[in-house]
């Protein structure tokens, strides 16, 4: 017999292996997202293999690189940017900027295949009308993490921010307005996509360190793209 805890089992009920989720208001977690439409005949994905292809052409003109934290710490984490603006950290602090600090020319443009995958999924989360304009592109390789944070360097805080996980799962936590506020977690899985708006849209939130692991499309890693409108 399949065991099932009950509400009444409290923390559990948010437990990793638990088969019940209640995402906080404004939140959505489309499953597979990024893995729907046609299949070729060799079964694989063709809207997905036309977005990593896309990908790859972005980490190419802008490579994945290993920010620095105002407080002087490489992030375990490596990233690069697509869109008009890009996320960038360094000992001046965090902010978003039209040009890759490493070469002084703009970002690459966000490919058509990211945004209107981040545009149809907001859409489908209830925010119609979102348009991003920055896309951050992270990378995790087996143990990296990002500690419980707030996304607060975007403009408009009224628009939510659309992420899509690619590659190994990863823990995602998420809690409250509060840093100490209790965290729940969430496994994110090759091709899961969540939009986080309204009142969760600042929400602290984060990622345990990487289980070790080879996915069978992405290797050893994990990719998170996740779409603003920063500006
Ligand atoms: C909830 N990235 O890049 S994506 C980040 O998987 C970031 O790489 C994580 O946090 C990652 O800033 C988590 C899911 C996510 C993104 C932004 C959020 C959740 C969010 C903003 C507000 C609340
Ligand atoms: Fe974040």
């Amino acid at each position: 017999m399949t065991r099932r805890k009950s509400a009444a089992a409290g923390a559990d009920l948010f437990g990793v292996d638990e088969r019940l989720t209640v995402l906080p208001a404004g939140v959505a977690l489309l499953p597979a997202f990024a893995r729907d439409g046609d299949v070729d005949r060799y079964g694989d994905h063709i809207g997905e293999k036309a977005l990593l292809s896309a990908l790859n052409t972005v980490i190419e003109a802008a490579p994945l690189r290993h920010m620095v934290t105002p407080g002087g710490h490489a992030m375990s984490v490596a990233m690069t940017n697509c869109g008009r603006l890009g996320w960038v950290s360094d000992f001046a602090g965090y902010r978003y900027d039209p040009c890759d600090p490493d070469t002084g020319v703009p970002w690459p443009a966000m490919p058509s295949e990211f945004l209107e995958l981040a545009v149809r999924a907001a859409q489908d989360a209830g925010y119609s009308g979102f348009v991003p304009d920055a896309c951050l592109i992270n990378r995790y390789e087996p143990g990296a993490k990002m500690s419980l944070h707030q996304d607060r360097n975007e403009r408009d805080f009224d628009a939510p921010i659309v992420s899509l996980s690619l590659g190994l799962a990863a823990v995602f936590q998420f809690g409250g307005l509060e840093r100490t506020d209790p965290v729940q977690k969430l496994t994110l899985t090759h091709g899961d996509v969540m939009v986080w708006g309204g009142p969760a849209r600042l929400a602290y939130h984060g990622i345990l360190p990487l289980k070790d692991g080879v996915h069978p499309v992405m290797g050893r890693m994990r990719m998170n793209l996740t779409f603003r409108k920063a500006g």
